[in-house]
């Protein structure tokens, strides 16, 4: 007859694993079986009551103690690249690679592969701003980074967002023109960048071209890098490090200041590898490192290991358009 005994055999079964696979401990059972049943549950090895909750979901009380995790935790906001070598993905894959557990608020959607962006879409900004508090409000967020935020709505809200949160280092990367070339920022969100985000950042991490446009005057040497990392960080009155990689030398150099000293981070510069995403890949090393706990300095040092190393094991596909690149970001 079926009804009651059925019912009951197949909560028995649930018990057993029979409807739901060991370690799966929220089931949908149907909802006329709101009895008590028993049975052994592979999961908890438990003989278990199983109590229906009001949605007719069963929950079974588990021995397994649920510690908190202690991984790091890192927020990106930043634009989605489909290639995948730069933006939100290249810093979720480098957030991984270094053992935190990476977060994402998409600013923009680029349609791009390696060395043309084919079009930019940037989210509503209200939008960015609930993906921003949502995280933020249900996460230990021990770092933020900000890559891409597309135009001048964007970086405000990203900045009235980050103001109503405490306990966080934040990276700024003020991520204005694309390794191809492509203009990926409206020039007014610059001054916004400056009034705005640069006041809450623990680090800014301009490029050559990007320190060009903060400073309204081009730097052509190293000496030239030093002056102007100083300069930046009094302006600003925060820690700057600024990336050399364009002055194209042996060495790949960049600078940091802080105001109250200046550090030089040196690489051997590869010829002829076109990755895109450097600057991302950078930048999300830092941030992973900060949400681990580690110094500044030191934060920087392991992040240009991890980024020279991406750069040195790139992968490289052979494509209509002649080779494409991308980063392979690895401890
Ligand atoms: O590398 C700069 C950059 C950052 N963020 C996104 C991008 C790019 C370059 O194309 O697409 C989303």
């Amino acid at each position: 007859m079926p009804g009651r005994g059925h019912w009951q055999r197949r909560r028995v079964d649930f018990c057993n694993g029979g409807l739901s696979p060991p370690g799966d401990r929220l089931a949908k059972i149907p909802r006329r079986s709101q009895t008590l049943a028993v049975g052994t549950c592979p999961a908890t090895e438990m003989v278990c009551p199983v109590k229906l909750s009001s949605a007719g979901y069963c929950r079974i009380k588990s021995k397994i103690k649920r510690q908190t995790s202690d991984v790091p935790i890192a927020l990106t906001i930043a634009g989605s690249d489909s290639s995948a070598g730069a933006g939100a993905q290249a810093d979720l894959k480098t957030f991984t690679a270094l053992g935190v557990y990476g977060l994402t608020a998409i600013t923009c959607i680029v349609a791009e592969t390696p060395g043309k962006v084919s079009r930019i879409q940037p989210a509503d900004p209200e939008i960015v701003s609930e993906q921003i508090e949502l995280l933020l409000k249900s996460f230990p967020v021990a770092a933020i980074k900000t890559g891409l935020l597309c135009n001048a709505e964007i970086v405000a809200q990203v900045a009235r967002s980050l103001r109503k949160a405490k306990g966080y280092r934040l990276v700024v990367d003020p991520v204005m023109i694309a390794t191809s070339g492509d203009v990926l920022l409206e020039p007014e969100a610059i001054q916004l960048y400056q009034r705005d985000l640069f006041p809450l950042a623990t680090l800014i991490t301009p490029n050559l071209d990007e320190a060009t446009r903060l400073l309204g005057h081009p730097i052509r040497d190293l000496a030239a890098m030093h002056r102007a990392a100083r300069t930046l960080a009094t302006k600003y009155g925060t820690a700057v490090l600024l990336k050399g990689g364009h002055l194209r030398g042996p060495r790949a150099i960049d600078v940091l200041s802080s105001g109250a000293y200046t550090k030089e981070y040196s690489a051997a510069f590869l010829p002829g590898v076109k990755t895109h995403g450097t600057g991302c890949t950078y930048s999300a090393a830092i941030a992973a490192e900060l949400a681990k706990g580690a110094e500044l300095p030191c934060a920087i040092a392991v992040a240009k290991k991890i980024v020279s190393s991406a750069i040195r094991s790139h992968f490289v596909w052979k494509s209509g358009r002649g080779k494409i690149f991308a980063l392979n970001p690895r401890v």
